[in-house]
């Protein structure tokens, strides 16, 4: 008999009794490293070990394993065992703040990155060019990040900027907000709307996860104190790294 482990234990095995063992197990390992009980490079115990604490097969805890390292989540060194890649990172996200991303990452102790995937000058969709309010002739700034906080991907986002606003678009760095402040054009006031969605193949391995994997689509269109749009962004959250929070009142000023 193999000791009890603090995450194989067959308690928590039975908590979720419905579906196949396999992927009773998948989310068992997967809830912990979401809570933080297995971290990055820790070591899982021997796939004999996992299947003799939990009572079931080699070959369930061989699927359960061989998924989450298809899906990034562990890896296998030969020889040496399953490894957990990296912890999970969530974040919780207040929705009544207009604030950027850069900045959020940043109130958490999280260092943000940015990988560009695209910088361009050029004509507006008709979607963007009627949201954005813009003349005839009017070019944008469309801007497509991936965003990453302590190196793990979190978001990808296309944003659009009319392009008078932000007339040094390679001035740009790693915070749009902070080249739209220095221009002058910092929004004040944002409308957001959010849809469950599930990642396209692109997006899901642009972001490091499985084909098919939920996030959430936002969209935001930002104003201008005089009301005018500054910006109209399209971003896919990883549906496992936010949290969003919706606070709540009653309305009658109280
Ligand atoms: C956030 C905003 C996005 C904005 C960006 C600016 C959401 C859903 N989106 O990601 O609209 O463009 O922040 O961040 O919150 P930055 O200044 O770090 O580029």
């Amino acid at each position: 008999m193999t000791d009890a482990h603090p995450v194989f234990a067959p308690t928590a095995f039975g908590v979720a009794a419905a579906g196949p063992l396999y992927l009773r197990l998948k989310a068992l390992i997967q809830s912990a490293v979401h809570d933080g009980r297995l971290r990055a490079n820790d070591a899982l115990p021997s796939e004999r070990e996992i299947a003799s604490m939990l009572d079931i097969s080699r070959v369930t805890v061989r699927k359960a394993l061989a998924d989450l390292v298809d899906e990034g989540v562990l890896k296998q060194r030969r020889g040496s065992g399953t490894f957990v890649t990296h912890s999970a990172t969530r974040v919780e996200q207040r929705l009544s703040r207009l604030t950027s991303f850069t900045e959020d990452m940043l109130a958490r102790g999280l260092t943000p990155s940015v990988r560009w995937l695209l910088k361009q000058v050029a004509p507006p969709t008709p979607e963007e060019a009627m949201v954005l309010g813009l003349s005839t002739g009017e070019r944008v700034v469309r801007l497509r990040r991936l965003r990453l906080a302590n190196d793990q991907p979190m978001a990808l986002e296309l944003a659009v900027v009319p392009a008078r606003l932000l007339p040094n678009p390679e001035a740009i760095g790693s915070s749009l907000y902070v080249a739209l402040e220095t221009a002058g054009a910092r929004p004040v006031r944002a409308l957001q709307r959010l849809s469950a969605e599930s990642l396209s193949p692109d997006d899901a391995q642009l972001l490091s996860v499985a084909n098919g994997a939920p996030a959430l689509h936002i969209e935001r269109i930002s104003y201008l104190r005089d009301g005018r749009p500054v910006e109209f962004t399209k971003c896919h959250y990883r549906g496992d790294a936010y949290d969003f929070i919706v606070e709540l009142t009653t309305g009658n000023g109280e």
